[in-house]
């Protein structure tokens, strides 16, 4: 899959070139990263890509043209047509789902914002979609690029090893994950690990482990829970968490 990335601050990407599984997707040709600076093709003599706003207010609006040309430049190198996603606080917030669909591009082009935003006429005329990373402020659009490419390239064929992928299938059912303990089985501080888990007795494990993703979701994440598939077992589990739960209170 190809990336190109238009931002002001390429040098944020090496985040993503240079540390873990993207790194290695990078090495491995799994992933093409190619970041465009606007301010290459800004033409006043301050080499501008802002300018204030009209109508007044505080801060600066990314201009039109540098971002359009960089746009353009990010096309011709494609040879083809690639979608344009704008990392924006107005956007639609970003889902697993949504990840999956679009691992399935072999292009796309990330616009990262700065300042205030962008002049709304380069959204109208150049970006396809618009995708926000949550209800929370940030102070540009590439962390949320990063985020995006890092939630695509995990679902890329190749990308992730053996190891990696095995624990990838077990998880996304929509269910939170399960605790996990690694060595020593006794702590001082710390205490025990759940018995279960050194018993040797691998359907008791698993079962120990389906429960715990139900409990915790129904615990944490109850907007999660109208959205599973459950087998009749786990439907049992949940119903009598929530009895519990209720005679509590
Ligand atoms: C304080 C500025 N705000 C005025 C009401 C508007 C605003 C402008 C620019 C808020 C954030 C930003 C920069 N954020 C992004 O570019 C961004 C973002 C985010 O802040 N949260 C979640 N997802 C995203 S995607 C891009």
């Amino acid at each position: 899959m190809r990336f190109i990335v238009i931002s002001i601050f390429p040098e944020m990407f090496s985040a993503l070139s240079e540390f873990g599984i993207s790194a290695r997707a990078v090495n491995n040709e799994k992933v093409q990263l190619t970041i465009i600076n606007p301010r290459e093709f800004a033409t006043n003599r301050y080499q501008s890509i802002d300018d204030r706003p009209f109508g007044g207010g505080p801060g600066m609006v990314m201009m039109y043209d540098p971002l359009q040309k960089a746009i353009m430049d990010a096309k011709k190198r494609l040879n083809k047509l690639a979608k344009v996603v704008y990392l924006s606080p107005q956007g639609k917030p970003l889902t697993q789902a949504r990840v999956k669909e679009l691992a399935c591009e072999d292009a796309l082009i990330l616009l990262c914002g700065r300042y205030e935003g962008i002049d709304e006429r380069l959204i109208e005329r150049h970006v396809d979609e618009e995708i926000s990373i949550g209800d929370y402020v940030l102070s540009g659009g590439e962390l949320p690029a990063m985020v995006l490419m890092d939630s695509i390239m995990r679902l890329l064929p190749d990308v992730l090893n053996d190891q990696e992928s095995a624990v990838e299938d077990s998880f996304y059912n929509g269910l939170l994950d399960c605790p996990h303990y690694t060595r020593p089985a006794q702590h001082s501080e710390a205490g025990d690990v759940p018995a279960v888990l050194l018993s040797g007795d691998h359907r008791k494990i698993q079962q120990w482990r389906q429960q715990q993703k139900i409990k915790r979701t129904f615990m944490r994440r109850k907007d999660l829970i109208e959205c599973l598939c459950l087998s009749d077992e786990d439907k049992q589990y949940l119903a009598q968490i929530a009895h519990e739960e209720q005679n509590k209170t």
